[in-house]
């Protein structure tokens, strides 16, 4: 049986990052689809909260977000690496990746979302704007806006070309990484549903190109699994030891804690604080449905606060 079952659903451009990594490094993966809207009852008893698309499982391991998913994979399955080593061009990695997913993040979603306005489900905007905290917008609204996401969204990728401008095959070294794929998903998006946004490309050549040499990096070998056997299996395993690294010493007491996204959907994830370094955390938490199960997170990007008495 394949022992990473990956939560998703088609359209996630987050997981589009994730299901190119299993290709770079060659990995067979159980995909488990979720719904892209709430509520999503199958996969709260393992997360205990958190929504996000995607999160890894293994056994009874659950990975939140990209950037914890790919240290997992990373240390399982080290070459190619996703995420190069201190030195070895991690601070361009984490700037780009941090730039991509932050900044560049924004006129693309609003791009996408923006000129298929009639072509998703109106539950689909009502979710996302409860989820972000605003209310929904008129097709009026989203259509004026649209020729400032573009403006926006072509300054931008001139960056992009004029950082492939040097005829580098990926944004840094030989093969792709995680940060090339922090890039990739944002312009996969740009091409996704009909691609009514895909123009947005077309002055951008060498982008295209490698947009091509990523994506011939495939999805690696894909089975499908229901999400109630992704729940029996999480019931009938144990969590591992957790991984050892260098304690965050302003974590160090151990105790109940509170998870939480720094930018949205921040539904806090409650456990007890099993392992904390600088990079990484994960708790422990004792699910009705499941049992017990161990949620990591990346440091970047969320908060741990000690759960209110
Ligand atoms: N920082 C997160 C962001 C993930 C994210 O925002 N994913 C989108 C889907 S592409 C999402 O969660 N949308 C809401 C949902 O799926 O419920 C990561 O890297 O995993």
């Amino acid at each position: 049986m394949t022992e990473l079952i990956l939560h998703h659903y088609d359209i996630s451009p987050y997981a589009e990052k994730i299901r190119l990594a299993f290709g770079l490094k060659g990995l067979s993966w159980a995909s488990v689809i979720v719904p892209a809207t709430l509520p999503k009852p199958d996969l709260m008893p393992l997360t205990g909260g958190f929504r996000r698309t995607p999160v890894l499982q293994i056994g009874a391991d659950i990975y939140c977000d990209t950037l914890r998913i790919a240290m997992e994979l990373d240390r399982r399955c080290p070459e190619p690496r996703l995420l190069p080593e201190s030195g070895g061009g991690a601070g361009f990695d984490g700037i780009l990746a941090t730039w991509a997913e932050r900044v560049l993040m924004w006129p693309t979603a609003r791009y996408v979302t923006g000129m298929n306005r009639d072509a998703l489900p109106e539950a689909f905007f009502r979710d996302r704007a409860e989820m972000r905290g605003h209310p929904v917008p008129t097709p009026d609204e989203v259509a004026a806006g649209l020729p400032h996401e573009e403006g926006q969204l072509r300054l931008m990728l001139g960056w992009v070309e004029d950082l492939l401008a040097d005829d580098r095959r990926f944004a840094r070294g030989r093969l792709p990484r995680l940060a090339d794929l922090a890039l990739y998903q944002r312009l996969w998006w740009l091409r996704a549903l009909d691609g009514r946004a895909a123009h947005a490309l077309d002055d951008f050549p060498r982008t295209r190109d490698w947009i091509t040499r990523i994506a011939s990096v495939g999805h690696g070998e894909r089975s499908e699994l229901s999400p109630r056997d992704a729940l029996r299996i999480a019931s009938a395993a144990e969590p591992a030891d957790p991984p050892r690294g260098v304690p965050d010493d302003d974590l160090a007491p151990q105790g109940r804690v509170r998870v939480t996204t720094e930018d949205f959907a921040r539904d806090p994830v409650e456990g007890e604080l099993v392992h904390a370094t600088r990079e990484t955390i994960a708790i422990r938490r004792d699910d009705p449905e499941v049992g017990r199960v161990h949620v990591h997170f990346p440091c970047l990007g969320y908060a741990v606060t000690p759960s209110p008495k």
